[in-house]
C-alpha cells in the first residue's frame, strides 16, 4: 500500500481534522509490514474500512446557566469499531473539542482496547463544554441535557462511555442518573461509576497505575526499576494524580505536576501530605496547581511545560501534542531514559521518532495508558455477574494486563523486525486482532 496516497484520501475525506490525520498516519505506517505479509488484509480493504467510523452522532446540547441564560454546546459520540466488542471509550468535556479530537481519540481507542485482551470495541465522545468555573448545578444540568440525547445511542451491549478530560466521578454520576431516569434501567452503560452504585475499585487509580506498571516493565528490560528515579509528570488530573501515587510506592520521586496554566517544581518530591493537598486542590476545591507552589514554597513556572526539568523518567499525563520535538531533545539531553504516555498522543510524531532513534524506552499511549479502559472492562465484567471484587484482585488483574500488553507489543515488534520499538509493536498487535475479527465477520 502507498501510505502517502492512502493519507491523501483520508485527508481529503476528513478535511481539517489534523489530530485524526496524525493518529491514522502512525498506524498506517506501523502496519505496513503486516499488510505486506498478509495480502488478505489489503484485499479486504481493512485499513480503509477502519478509518471510516461505523457511526457518528453529533447533537445539540442546550442548557441553562445559573443566571438563567441559555447556553448551547455541541455533543459527539463516534462509534468507531465494534469488531471485537461493544464500542467503549471515554467522554471528553473541554472547549478544544471538535470532531477531529473525538475521531483521533476514537481511532486510537480501537487498538488500545484490542491490546487489553478484553472484548471491547472502540468509541469516543464528548463536548466543547468547559466545566471550568461552572457550579455543580450547571455541570448537572449540562450532563442531563447531554444524556437526554446520548441515551438512545448507547447501551450495555452497544456502547459504554466513561470519563476522559473534564469527565470524572461527578459527571459520570449526573450522566448515569439521567440515563436511569430516561430508560428505567440500572445497567452497565457507563464505567467509572461510584462504588456504591456499580463502580469498580481501582478504576479511579487505573490509568495512572497502569502507565506506571507499563514503565516498570520497560525499565525491567534494562535491569532498571523506579527505585531512586526522578520522574517528571505533566497534568494534575486523574491520570497524573495516580501515576504520582504509584511512582512513589515504587520508590521513585515525582518532582513536577502541571495544569494548563503552568507547572510546579518540587525537588523534594510530591508525596505524603503534599500529594493529599493536590488531591483536595484538584478534586474538591477545583483550584490551580499554582496554589501548590504558594502552599509549599516551591517554584512555579507560569505558562510553561515541565520537560526542561532533569529526570530519569517522563510521564506526560495531560493532553495531546504536549511534548514537542525540542522538548523531546531536552529530555534526552538531560538523561531521560524512559517515557510512558499516560495521556493520549502526548508526543508529536517527530518527538516519537526522536525518542525511538535515541533508544529511549518509549511506551506509546495506546499501550501505556490502556489500564484505564482495561479496568473499565473489569467493571463491566463485575456488573454483568453482579459482583464487586476486592481492591487487591482488580489491581492484580490490571497489573497482569499491563505486563501482557508490554510483552505482546514487544513480541510483535520483534516478529516484524522492529525489536524494541513499542510504537510499531503496539500498533501491530492491536491491529491484527481487530483486522482478523473484521475478516471473520464479512463485509459489514
Ligand atoms: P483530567 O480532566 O482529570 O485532567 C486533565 C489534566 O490535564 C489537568 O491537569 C488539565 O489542566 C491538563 N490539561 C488538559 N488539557 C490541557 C491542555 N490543552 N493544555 C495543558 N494542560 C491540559 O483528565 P485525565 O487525567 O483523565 O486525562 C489526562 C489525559 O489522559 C488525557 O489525554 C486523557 O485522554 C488521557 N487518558 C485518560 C484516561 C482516564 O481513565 N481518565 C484513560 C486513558 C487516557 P487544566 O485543569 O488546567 O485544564
Ligand atoms: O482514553 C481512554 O482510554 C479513556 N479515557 C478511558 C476509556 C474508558 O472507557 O474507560
Amino acid at each position: 500500500m502507498d501510505v502517502e496516497e492512502f493519507m491523501n484520501n483520508v485527508i481529503a475525506k476528513n478535511p481539517g481534522e489534523k489530530e485524526f490525520h496524525q493518529a491514522v498516519r502512525e498506524v498506517a505506517e506501523s502496519v505496513q509490514p503486516v499488510l505486506k505479509k498478509n495480502p488478505e488484509y489489503e484485499k479486504a480493504k481493512i485499513l480503509e474500512r477502519m478509518v471510516e467510523p461505523e457511526r457518528q452522532v453529533i447533537f445539540r446540547v442546550p442548557w441553562m446557566d445559573d443566571n438563567g441564560e441559555i447556553r448551547v454546546n455541541r455533543g459527539f459520540r463516534i462509534e468507531f469499531n465494534s469488531a471485537i466488542g461493544p464500542y467503549k471509550g471515554g467522554l471528553r468535556f473541554h472547549p478544544s473539542v471538535y470532531i477531529g479530537i473525538i475521531k483521533f481519540l476514537g481511532f486510537e481507542q480501537i487498538f488500545k482496547n484490542s491490546l487489553t485482551g478484553l472484548p471491547i470495541g472502540g468509541g469516543k465522545g464528548g463536548s466543547d463544554f468547559d466545566p471550568k468555573g461552572k457550579s455543580d448545578n450547571e455541570v448537572m444540568r449540562f450532563c442531563q441535557s447531554f444524556m437526554s440525547e446520548l441515551y438512545r445511542h448507547i447501551g450495555p451491549n452497544t456502547d459504554v462511555p466513561a470519563g476522559d478530560i473534564g469527565v470524572g466521578g461527578r459527571e459520570i454520576g449526573f450522566l448515569y442518573g439521567q440515563y436511569k431516569k430516561l430508560t428505567n434501567r440500572f445497567e452497565s452503560v457507563l464505567t467509572g461509576k461510584g462504588l456504591n452504585w456499580g463502580g469498580s475499585l481501582v478504576r479511579p487509580e487505573a490509568t495512572g497505575y497502569g502507565a506506571t506498571y507499563f514503565a516498570k516493565e520497560m525499565l525491567k528490560t534494562r535491569n532498571e526499576s523506579f527505585q531512586g528515579k526522578t520522574v517528571v509528570i505533566s497534568g494534575s488530573g486523574n491520570v497524573a494524580q495516580y501515576a504520582t501515587q504509584k511512582v512513589n510506592q515504587l520508590g521513585g520521586k515525582v518532582v513536577t505536576l502541571s495544569d494548563s496554566s503552568g507547572f510546579v517544581y518540587d525537588p523534594d518530591g510530591i508525596s505524603g501530605e503534599k500529594w493529599d493537598f493536590v488531591m483536595e486542590l484538584k478534586n474538591v476545591k477545583r483550584g490551580r496547581i499554582r496554589e501548590y507552589a504558594e502552599k509549599f514554597g516551591v517554584d512555579y513556572f507560569e505558562g510553561q511545560r515541565p520537560w526542561g526539568i532533569e529526570c530519569d523518567v517522563a510521564m506526560p499525563c495531560a493532553t495531546q501534542n504536549e511534548i514537542s520535538l525540542d522538548e523531546a531533545k531536552k529530555l534526552v539531553n538531560n538523561g531521560c531514559i524512559a517515557v510512558s504516555e499516560g495521556a493520549n498522543m502526548p508526543t508529536v510524531p517527530e518527538g516519537v521518532d526522536y525518542f525511538v532513534e535515541n533508544e529511549v524506552l518509549f511506551g506509546p499511549a495506546k499501550a501505556a495508558n490502556a489500564g484505564g479502559v482495561a479496568t473499565s472492562g473489569l467493571e463491566m465484567a463485575q456488573n454483568h455477574v453482579g459482583l464487586a471484587w476486592t481492591f487487591e484482585r482488580v489491581d492484580q488483574e490490571l497489573h497482569q494486563i499491563m505486563i501482557n500488553i508490554h510483552k505482546n507489543s514487544w513480541d510483535a515488534a520483534e516478529k516484524y523486525g522492529y525489536k524494541g520499538n513499542l510504537v510499531v509493536g503496539a500498533n501491530i498487535a492491536g491491529f491484527i486482532k481487530v483486522a482478523d475479527a473484521m475478516l471473520d465477520q464479512g463485509l459489514v
